[in-house]
Formats: structure tokens, C-alpha cells, sequence
């Protein structure tokens, strides 16, 4: 259904900034106003921008990022579908990059007191929800920035062929992806409003009706870009992380340009930071456990089990058979197996 007009519900101050649907520019609302449009999972309405979904407040975010975001070829870009594991990816690359600084002193580690979203913020969510240009000269040369954005609506500065800024996605089984974004955005919904149906939401996800959706193609988008650049593009699989946690840690550091040197790995640096960045560590540390992000959600929203195969215990046999055959249709041409 489109929409005449863009909705004036008050804002909801428990919401993350990215999920009010007010004060939006008029570039915004014109924007909207000829979008396709949906009914949400947290907040009224979805629009579909670049072939993929999103709020409108975070769409003006978008909008923003891709005006006024300019990338440095030392820039490393974390790209995630949402709860693909955005969280540990951003702990576990701030602490490879990081890891001289506080190998002799590793109480000072900045993740044992923030949480990983605060030390690697979100382009569209957060630097550029406000539409305002965020300064960014108070960063260090090395700037770590994440983002949900699909490929094709990244930045120009980002696609830039001339740009050396590196890459890095995390995808994992949509069928997880499912179940924890079904959890989580249940429990950012306005008391009011209860509880999404597990039915009714999984029908909108096998439509590709979700934020950042359609799954597929995002995955695609970032797979087909790793093959084209490798040396730009870093394609992981959460699952493979959990499976192969000290390879792939080693890959990505390499990959990054700062590879475990045999010294660092016999110090079992490796180990150390696959430890500090742990599910049970992180979601057990004081921030995480009753820290709060400023739009007043906690940091313990983001840990909840932290498991491959977590599905198994809320999909039936009907709903497993829908997403493997979509997941089949759309992935497997490309040797993209979950
Ligand atoms: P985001 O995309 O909204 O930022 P994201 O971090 O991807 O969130 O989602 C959280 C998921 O990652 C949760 O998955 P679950 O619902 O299936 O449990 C969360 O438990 C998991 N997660 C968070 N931290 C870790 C970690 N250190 N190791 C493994 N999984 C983790």
C-alpha cells in the first residue's frame, strides 16, 4: 500500500533514534511519500529503497550517509545483515586491530568497558540519524565504521573503484538470523502493541520484508562483490566462525593487513582475543549486562544465545522447508550454501 502522507506518531522515546518515525526532512517525506511501503516489525512502516527495506528515519540516515560520507583508503567497514553476529564482529575486529596497544596492559582493554557498538558506530544508524554531519576528524587514521547498508546503496566513496577501504561482511543461516531478529525486535516493540507473531513475521521475512531485507539479496550483493575484490571484500560466514574460530580470526587479521605474526600466535594471542570477545565473556561483563545504549535499550539485548542452530527449537517442519527452498532458489547457483 502506498501512503498518502508520512505518519505523525508521536515520538517513541524508548526507541532507538533509527526506529522513530518523526522529524524527518522534507527531502525525506517527499522521498517516502512514492516508495513502496509496508507494515513493520517494531514501528508502523518499512520502505522499500534500493530494492531493500527500511524505517523511515533510518532511511533519512541513509540518505544522509550516502550525501556526505567520504571513505579513506585506511577505513575498515563492518557490514552485517542484522544479527548476523554485527556484535562480535565488532569486538573481534577492534581487538585484532587494536591488539598492540594493550597486550601489555590487558585490563585497560576498551571492550572490557564498552560495549562493541559504541566502539564502532553504525554510518546510518547513528553517525548520520540525525541528518546532520557528524565531525569525524577526531577520529584516529585508522577509522572503523559498520554499517547494514546492501551493497548497492553503500556510499559512492565506499564503491569507488579508486577507494582501498576494506570490507569486511558477516552473513549467517537465515534461518538464525530469523529467529534472533524475531526476538529482538519483540522485545523492542512498544508495550502496547505486544508480541509478533512468529507466523505472521516469518511470512513477511520469506517475502524479504524486513529491515535491510530481502536476506538474499544483501548476501549476494557482498558475496558477488567479494569475488570480484578480494583484497577489498572479506565474505564470513558466523558459522564459520564458530566452527573455525582461531583460522578464520587469523584470516581476517591478515586480510586487515596486520597478519599474527608465529611470536603473537605462540604468546597465544589468538586465543586471547577469541577469550575477550567470547559470548559468555562479553555478555557477562557489567556494560553489557546493565549498560544502556542513550536511546535508553540495553547493551543485553544483543547477547541473547549466541548459538548456531538456535531455529531448530522455533520453526516447524513447514516454515523450515519455505526458507531452505528460497534459501536454494536464490543462494545455491552461487555456491552459497548455510
Ligand atoms: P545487530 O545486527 O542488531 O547489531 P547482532 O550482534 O548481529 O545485532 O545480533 C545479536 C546476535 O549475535 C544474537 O544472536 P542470537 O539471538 O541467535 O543469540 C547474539 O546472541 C549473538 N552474539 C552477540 N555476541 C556474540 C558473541 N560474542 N559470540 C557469538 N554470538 C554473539
Amino acid at each position: 500500500m502506498m501512503p498518502t502522507s508520512v505518519p505523525t506518531q508521536p515520538s517513541a522515546v524508548s526507541l532507538p533514534k533509527y526506529l522513530q518515525e518523526d522529524e524527518l526532512t522534507q527531502e525525506c517525506r517527499e522521498l517516502i511519500s512514492s516508495l513502496p511501503a509496508e507494515t513493520g516489525w517494531v514501528v508502523d512502516h518499512l520502505y522499500q529503497y534500493q530494492g531493500f527495506w527500511h524505517t523511515s528515519r533510518e532511511l533519512q540516515g541513509v540518505l544522509a550517509c550516502q550525501k556526505h560520507f567520504q571513505a579513506q583508503d585506511s577505513d575498515i567497514l563492518l557490514v552485517t545483515t542484522p544479527k548476523a553476529g554485527t556484535t562480535w564482529l565488532k569486538a573481534i575486529t577492534f581487538a585484532i586491530v587494536n591488539r598492540l596497544r594493550y597486550v601489555d596492559n590487558p585490563c585497560n582493554h576498551p571492550l572490557l568497558t564498552n560495549n562493541p557498538h559504541e566502539l564502532v558506530p553504525f554510518i546510518e544508524l547513528k553517525l548520520y540519524v540525525d541528518n546532520q554531519v557528524p565531525d569525524l576528524t577526531t577520529l584516529t587514521s585508522l577509522r572503523f565504521f559498520a554499517t547494514h547498508l546492501p551493497f548497492v546503496s553503500l556510499p559512492a566513496s565506499v564503491k569507488d573503484s579508486s577507494s582501498a577501504c576494506k570490507l569486511v561482511y558477516l552473513c549467517r543461516n537465515p534461518k538464525d538470523i530469523f529467529v534472533s531478529l524475531w526476538h529482538f525486535t519483540n522485545k523492542l516493540r512498544p508495550e502496547e502493541k505486544g508480541t509478533n507473531s512468529l507466523e505472521e513475521t516469518f511470512d513477511k521475512f520469506c517475502r524479504g520484508v524486513s529491515l535491510y531485507g530481502p536476506f538474499w539479496d544483501h548476501i549476494l550483493g557482498y558475496w558477488k562483490a567479494s569475488m570480484e575484490k578480494p583484497d577489498r571484500v572479506f565474505f564470513l560466514k558466523y558459522e564459520e566462525l564458530k566452527e573455525q574460530p582461531s583460522l578464520r580470526l587469523k584470516m581476517l587479521a591478515e586480510f586487515l593487513g596486520c597478519p599474527f605474526s608465529p611470536a603473537e600466535e605462540a604468546n597465544g594471542l589468538v586465543d586471547d582475543i577469541l577469550k575477550l570477545c567470547s559470548f559468555d565473556n562479553l555478555s557477562n561483563l557489567e556494560v553489557n549486562r546493565n549498560g544502556k545504549m542513550s536511546s535508553g535499550e540495553g547493551y543485553n539485548a544483543f547477547f541473547r544465545r549466541g548459538v548456531v542452530g538456535d531455529w531448530m527449537n522455533y520453526l516447524t517442519p513447514e516454515m523450515v522447508g519455505r526458507l531452505d527452498q528460497i534459501i536454494e532458489q536464490k543462494l545455491h547457483g552461487f555456491g552459497l550454501k548455510f
